[in-house]
Protein backbone atom coordinates (compact mmCIF):
# COMPACT_ATOMS: atom_id res chain seq x y z
CA UNK A 1 0.00 0.00 0.00
CA UNK A 2 1.23 3.00 -0.73
CA UNK A 3 1.45 5.90 2.32
CA UNK A 4 -0.52 8.64 2.83
CA UNK A 5 0.55 12.33 4.13
CA UNK A 6 3.80 11.45 4.17
CA UNK A 7 3.06 9.17 7.13
CA UNK A 8 6.14 6.64 6.48
CA UNK A 9 7.71 5.88 10.23
CA UNK A 10 7.74 3.30 12.11
CA UNK A 11 6.21 3.12 15.40
CA UNK A 12 5.46 1.32 18.25
CA UNK A 13 2.13 1.18 19.59
CA UNK A 14 1.41 1.21 23.62
CA UNK A 15 -1.94 0.52 25.28
CA UNK A 16 -3.55 -1.97 27.92
CA UNK A 17 -3.51 -5.36 27.70
CA UNK A 18 -7.05 -5.64 25.85
CA UNK A 19 -9.21 -4.98 22.33
CA UNK A 20 -9.99 -1.17 23.07
CA UNK A 21 -8.89 1.93 22.22
CA UNK A 22 -6.08 0.66 20.27
CA UNK A 23 -7.98 -1.46 18.28
CA UNK A 24 -8.58 0.79 14.81
CA UNK A 25 -4.53 1.52 14.83
CA UNK A 26 -3.80 -1.65 15.07
CA UNK A 27 -6.80 -2.86 11.86
CA UNK A 28 -4.73 -0.14 10.18
CA UNK A 29 -1.54 -1.42 10.02
CA UNK A 30 -2.53 -5.12 9.97
CA UNK A 31 -4.96 -4.29 7.14
CA UNK A 32 -1.99 -2.85 4.97
CA UNK A 33 0.93 -5.24 6.06
CA UNK A 34 2.59 -2.65 7.73
CA UNK A 35 5.20 -3.33 10.10
CA UNK A 36 5.09 -2.06 13.50
CA UNK A 37 5.19 -3.00 17.15
CA UNK A 38 3.48 -3.22 20.10
CA UNK A 39 3.39 -3.13 23.61
CA UNK A 40 1.04 -3.78 26.03
CA UNK A 41 0.51 -3.13 29.83
CA UNK A 42 -1.48 -4.84 32.35
CA UNK A 43 -2.96 -2.93 34.81
CA UNK A 44 -0.46 -2.97 37.37
CA UNK A 45 2.22 -2.52 34.86
CA UNK A 46 0.25 0.93 34.11
CA UNK A 47 -0.16 1.83 37.96
CA UNK A 48 3.60 1.65 37.85
CA UNK A 49 4.08 4.03 35.43
CA UNK A 50 1.31 6.95 35.22
CA UNK A 51 2.38 8.85 38.80
CA UNK A 52 6.10 8.84 36.91
CA UNK A 53 5.06 10.90 33.81
CA UNK A 54 6.70 14.31 33.67
CA UNK A 55 6.20 16.59 36.78
CA UNK A 56 8.68 18.29 37.39
CA UNK A 57 10.48 15.49 40.08
CA UNK A 58 11.75 14.27 37.15
CA UNK A 59 15.58 13.43 37.20
CA UNK A 60 17.16 12.20 33.74
CA UNK A 61 20.54 12.17 32.68
CA UNK A 62 22.76 10.06 30.92
CA UNK A 63 25.24 7.14 32.25
CA UNK A 64 28.00 6.98 29.75
CA UNK A 65 28.57 3.17 30.31
CA UNK A 66 24.87 2.48 29.46
CA UNK A 67 25.60 2.94 25.75
CA UNK A 68 22.05 3.09 24.65
CA UNK A 69 20.16 6.12 25.33
CA UNK A 70 16.54 4.60 25.86
CA UNK A 71 18.08 2.99 29.20
CA UNK A 72 19.75 6.26 30.25
CA UNK A 73 16.57 7.95 31.91
CA UNK A 74 16.09 7.71 35.66
CA UNK A 75 13.64 8.51 37.69
CA UNK A 76 14.02 9.89 41.19
CA UNK A 77 11.79 8.06 43.79
CA UNK A 78 12.96 9.30 46.97
CA UNK A 79 14.62 12.05 48.06
CA UNK A 80 16.40 13.63 51.22
CA UNK A 81 15.86 16.32 53.82
CA UNK A 82 17.91 18.58 51.98
CA UNK A 83 16.33 17.60 48.67
CA UNK A 84 18.89 15.34 47.50
CA UNK A 85 17.75 12.45 45.23
CA UNK A 86 18.31 9.50 47.57
CA UNK A 87 17.12 6.47 45.27
CA UNK A 88 16.81 6.38 41.71
CA UNK A 89 14.70 3.74 39.32
CA UNK A 90 15.40 3.66 35.78
CA UNK A 91 12.40 3.96 33.80
CA UNK A 92 11.51 3.36 30.13
CA UNK A 93 11.22 5.77 27.39
CA UNK A 94 7.28 5.75 27.95
CA UNK A 95 7.63 6.32 30.81
CA UNK A 96 9.83 9.64 29.98
CA UNK A 97 7.71 10.80 27.42
CA UNK A 98 4.10 9.52 27.94
CA UNK A 99 2.25 13.13 26.72
CA UNK A 100 -1.10 12.50 28.56
CA UNK A 101 -0.67 10.17 31.04
CA UNK A 102 -3.36 8.01 29.20
CA UNK A 103 -2.79 5.03 26.71
CA UNK A 104 -3.06 4.01 23.93
CA UNK A 105 0.43 5.88 22.45
CA UNK A 106 2.12 5.71 19.33
CA UNK A 107 6.23 5.99 19.75
CA UNK A 108 8.80 6.87 17.08
CA UNK A 109 12.13 5.56 16.86
CA UNK A 110 13.29 8.96 18.73
CA UNK A 111 11.24 8.01 21.37
CA UNK A 112 8.55 10.91 20.54
CA UNK A 113 5.36 9.88 22.17
CA UNK A 114 1.65 10.89 20.39
CA UNK A 115 -0.85 10.11 21.91
CA UNK A 116 -5.09 10.03 21.16
CA UNK A 117 -6.63 7.32 19.90
CA UNK A 118 -8.24 9.03 17.04
CA UNK A 119 -4.94 10.47 15.69
CA UNK A 120 -2.97 7.53 15.84
CA UNK A 121 -5.59 5.54 14.08
CA UNK A 122 -5.53 8.01 11.32
CA UNK A 123 -1.79 8.25 11.42
CA UNK A 124 -1.72 4.37 10.96
CA UNK A 125 -4.69 4.70 8.17
CA UNK A 126 -2.88 7.23 6.54
CA UNK A 127 0.85 4.60 6.98
CA UNK A 128 -1.35 2.05 5.01
CA UNK A 129 -2.59 3.61 2.46
CA UNK A 130 -6.55 3.29 4.08
CA UNK A 131 -8.01 6.79 4.36
CA UNK A 132 -9.31 7.00 1.15
CA UNK A 133 -9.00 9.10 -1.69
CA UNK A 134 -11.56 11.26 -3.57
CA UNK A 135 -15.64 10.58 -2.43
CA UNK A 136 -14.36 7.37 -1.08
CA UNK A 137 -12.36 9.62 1.68
CA UNK A 138 -15.00 11.61 2.34
CA UNK A 139 -17.90 8.77 2.68
CA UNK A 140 -15.13 7.29 5.20
CA UNK A 141 -14.98 10.20 7.12
CA UNK A 142 -18.97 10.46 7.36
CA UNK A 143 -18.31 6.70 8.69
CA UNK A 144 -15.94 8.14 11.53
CA UNK A 145 -18.16 10.43 12.54
CA UNK A 146 -21.66 8.82 12.75
CA UNK A 147 -19.26 5.52 14.57
CA UNK A 148 -18.60 8.56 17.08
CA UNK A 149 -22.26 9.28 17.69
CA UNK A 150 -23.08 5.55 18.36
CA UNK A 151 -19.99 4.94 20.76
CA UNK A 152 -21.40 7.57 22.63
CA UNK A 153 -24.23 5.54 23.42
CA UNK A 154 -22.41 2.49 24.12
CA UNK A 155 -19.25 3.84 26.44
CA UNK A 156 -19.98 4.60 29.86
CA UNK A 157 -23.16 2.27 29.90
CA UNK A 158 -22.31 -1.57 28.36
CA UNK A 159 -20.98 -3.96 31.06
CA UNK A 160 -17.05 -4.13 30.46
CA UNK A 161 -14.21 -6.37 31.68
CA UNK A 162 -13.78 -3.96 34.25
CA UNK A 163 -17.09 -2.51 35.40
CA UNK A 164 -18.34 -6.35 35.71
CA UNK A 165 -15.63 -7.41 38.13
CA UNK A 166 -17.06 -8.20 41.90
CA UNK A 167 -17.59 -4.64 43.33
CA UNK A 168 -17.36 -3.06 39.86
CA UNK A 169 -20.07 0.06 38.94
CA UNK A 170 -21.90 -1.86 36.65
CA UNK A 171 -24.93 -2.13 38.59
CA UNK A 172 -28.72 -3.52 38.21
CA UNK A 173 -29.50 0.17 37.36
CA UNK A 174 -26.90 0.04 34.65
CA UNK A 175 -27.98 -2.94 33.60
CA UNK A 176 -31.58 -2.18 33.15
CA UNK A 177 -30.74 0.78 31.60
CA UNK A 178 -28.28 -1.14 28.50
CA UNK A 179 -31.36 -3.17 27.66
CA UNK A 180 -34.56 -0.58 28.14
CA UNK A 181 -32.61 2.56 27.49
CA UNK A 182 -29.50 1.83 25.48
CA UNK A 183 -29.91 -0.74 23.29
CA UNK A 184 -33.05 0.64 21.45
CA UNK A 185 -31.20 3.86 20.46
CA UNK A 186 -28.37 1.80 19.82
CA UNK A 187 -30.24 0.13 17.18
CA UNK A 188 -31.82 3.05 15.71
CA UNK A 189 -28.39 4.72 15.15
CA UNK A 190 -27.18 1.46 13.43
CA UNK A 191 -29.76 1.83 11.35
CA UNK A 192 -28.79 4.99 9.98
CA UNK A 193 -25.82 3.29 8.05
CA UNK A 194 -27.95 0.77 5.49
CA UNK A 195 -28.68 3.62 3.79
CA UNK A 196 -25.31 4.48 3.01
CA UNK A 197 -24.52 1.14 1.27
CA UNK A 198 -23.11 1.16 -2.04
CA UNK A 199 -24.60 -1.22 -4.70
CA UNK A 200 -23.95 -4.58 -3.45
CA UNK A 201 -24.75 -3.59 0.01
CA UNK A 202 -21.41 -4.85 1.16
CA UNK A 203 -19.54 -1.37 1.72
CA UNK A 204 -19.69 2.11 2.08
CA UNK A 205 -16.91 2.27 -0.45
CA UNK A 206 -15.41 1.66 -3.31
CA UNK A 207 -12.25 0.42 -1.72
CA UNK A 208 -14.47 -1.24 1.13
CA UNK A 209 -11.75 -1.20 3.33
CA UNK A 210 -11.16 2.19 4.63
CA UNK A 211 -10.49 4.03 8.06
CA UNK A 212 -14.33 4.47 8.53
CA UNK A 213 -15.43 0.95 7.38
CA UNK A 214 -12.30 -0.50 9.49
CA UNK A 215 -14.16 1.51 12.33
CA UNK A 216 -17.40 0.40 11.73
CA UNK A 217 -16.88 -3.01 11.62
CA UNK A 218 -14.46 -2.80 14.99
CA UNK A 219 -17.48 -1.26 16.87
CA UNK A 220 -19.93 -4.05 15.40
CA UNK A 221 -17.33 -6.79 16.32
CA UNK A 222 -17.40 -5.75 20.08
CA UNK A 223 -21.22 -4.96 20.06
CA UNK A 224 -21.30 -8.53 19.20
CA UNK A 225 -18.25 -10.29 21.06
CA UNK A 226 -19.64 -8.43 23.92
CA UNK A 227 -22.91 -6.98 25.34
CA UNK A 228 -25.52 -6.87 22.06
CA UNK A 229 -25.12 -9.91 20.06
CA UNK A 230 -28.19 -9.95 18.47
CA UNK A 231 -27.65 -6.12 16.97
CA UNK A 232 -27.18 -7.73 13.25
CA UNK A 233 -29.65 -9.50 13.42
CA UNK A 234 -32.06 -6.37 14.40
CA UNK A 235 -30.04 -4.56 10.93
CA UNK A 236 -30.09 -7.40 8.87
CA UNK A 237 -28.83 -5.29 6.23
CA UNK A 238 -25.69 -4.94 7.78
CA UNK A 239 -25.15 -8.47 7.50
CA UNK A 240 -22.91 -8.57 4.33
CA UNK A 241 -20.65 -5.64 4.77
CA UNK A 242 -19.75 -7.54 8.52
CA UNK A 243 -19.54 -10.41 6.93
CA UNK A 244 -16.83 -9.47 4.25
CA UNK A 245 -15.17 -7.02 6.79
CA UNK A 246 -14.86 -10.02 8.90
CA UNK A 247 -12.69 -11.65 6.31
CA UNK A 248 -10.27 -9.38 5.49
CA UNK A 249 -6.18 -9.82 6.99
CA UNK A 250 -6.99 -6.70 9.50
CA UNK A 251 -10.15 -7.64 10.96
CA UNK A 252 -9.39 -11.31 11.10
CA UNK A 253 -6.20 -11.07 12.52
CA UNK A 254 -7.80 -9.37 15.56
CA UNK A 255 -10.38 -11.41 15.71
CA UNK A 256 -7.81 -14.53 16.44
CA UNK A 257 -5.73 -12.45 18.32
CA UNK A 258 -2.88 -12.74 15.73
CA UNK A 259 -1.70 -8.94 15.44
CA UNK A 260 1.57 -7.60 16.97
CA UNK A 261 -0.21 -7.62 20.68
CA UNK A 262 -1.25 -10.83 20.74
CA UNK A 263 -4.12 -12.55 22.77
CA UNK A 264 -5.86 -10.08 23.89
CA UNK A 265 -9.27 -10.51 25.93
CA UNK A 266 -12.41 -7.45 24.87
CA UNK A 267 -12.89 -4.91 26.82
CA UNK A 268 -16.67 -4.93 26.27
CA UNK A 269 -18.11 -7.94 27.68
CA UNK A 270 -21.73 -9.49 27.68
CA UNK A 271 -24.14 -8.97 30.16
CA UNK A 272 -23.68 -10.88 33.15
N1 LIG B 1 -9.12 10.79 24.37
C1 LIG B 1 -8.18 9.76 24.67
C2 LIG B 1 -8.65 9.02 25.92
C3 LIG B 1 -7.58 8.07 26.38
C4 LIG B 1 -8.00 7.33 27.63
O1 LIG B 1 -8.97 7.69 28.33
N2 LIG B 1 -7.27 6.26 27.88
C5 LIG B 1 -7.59 5.39 29.01
C6 LIG B 1 -7.77 3.95 28.53
S1 LIG B 1 -8.82 3.81 27.10
C7 LIG B 1 -6.41 5.39 29.97
O2 LIG B 1 -5.27 5.54 29.58
N3 LIG B 1 -6.69 5.15 31.22
C8 LIG B 1 -5.67 4.96 32.21
C9 LIG B 1 -5.70 5.97 33.28
O3 LIG B 1 -6.58 6.84 33.31
O4 LIG B 1 -4.82 5.85 34.14
C10 LIG B 1 -8.03 8.80 23.49
O5 LIG B 1 -8.99 8.65 22.72
O6 LIG B 1 -6.97 8.21 23.33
Amino acid sequence: MTAQLEQTEAVTIHYFKLKGAAGLATLCFEQGGIEYNAKSYSFPEWGDFKPKTPTGKMFCWEMNECGNVQCCATYCVSTTTQGMCSKIEMISPIQLKSTTGLMPLIEYSDGTMIAESGAIARVAAARAGLLGVGRDFARSEMLIGMTSDLWKLVGGNAPTVITVAPGGAFTPEKAEAWVKEWKPKIKTSVERYVKLLLDGGDRFTTKGELIGELELWYRLYQLIEGPYAEILDEVPALKPFYARMSALTGPKKLHENQTKFGELPNYFVPMP
